[in-house]
């Protein structure tokens, strides 16, 4: 898959808001920070189009990306971010929730997982609540150019295991040096044939 336009569409706050464009979505979900705004991107190859912070916890909303026309990137809200108020994390929860349940658009979710860090306890309640809705979705590990390369193997090892999928099944990547890019837009193909 060759990206060639990709742009902006809308940002949705309120559950009744969420869109239906009838094409096929993908959305990137993990805990606030792990980098889910900088894969969409590395994948879009713009480093402006979503909007990246070093404050956790920044982006509040559900924000669709068209992409060439023929399918639809969703940044969703992160999760896991102790600081805010537990009004605004049950919100957000409920706006990830909302979109996530009985999406007939969606068709696979982006799980982002920081390299360095084993998944968390909001990471494993993510996997059950996809698997329990029978959600399919790819693990994906971010920021691998914090770690020099046995590192990164051991890190996706165990990273695997807790997550009890196999080693393969997990993207490696870096925003920052652009790597896992071909990995990421072969597994988009696949999911969209
Ligand atoms: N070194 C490094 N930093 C990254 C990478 N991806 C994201 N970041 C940084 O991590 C912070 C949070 O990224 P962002 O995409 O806004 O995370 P989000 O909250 O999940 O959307 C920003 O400061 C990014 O520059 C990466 O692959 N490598
Ligand atoms: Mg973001």
């Amino acid at each position: 898959m060759i990206i060639k336009k990709a742009q902006f569409l809308i940002s949705v706050a309120e559950p009744s808001k969420i869109s239906d464009f009838n094409k096929s979505e993908i959305a990137v979900v993990g805990k606030s920070n792990v980098g889910k705004s900088s894969l969409i991107n590395l994948i879009t190859n713009n480093k402006n189009l979503a909007k990246t912070s070093q404050t956790p916890g920044r982006t509040r909303l559900v924000n669709y990306f068209d992409i060439n026309g023929e399918f639809i990137l969703v940044d969703l809200p992160g999760y896991g971010f102790a600081k805010a108020p537990a009004s605004e994390i049950a919100k957000w929860r409920t706006l990830i929730e909302a979109y996530l349940i009985n999406n007939k658009n969606l068709k696979n979710v982006f799980l982002l997982l920081d390299i360095r860090r084993e998944p968390s306890e909001n990471d494993f309640k993510m996997v059950n609540f996809l698997s329990h809705y029978n959600i399919p979705f790819t693990c994906v590990a971010t920021k691998a150019d914090k770690l020099k390369k046995e590192a990164i193997k051991k890190s996706v090892q165990k990273i695997a295991s807790a997550l009890r999928i196999g080693y393969g099944n997990i993207i490696v990547t870096s925003a920052l040096k652009k790597e896992g890019v071909n990995l990421l837009l072969e597994r988009i193909e696949q999911i969209l044939n």
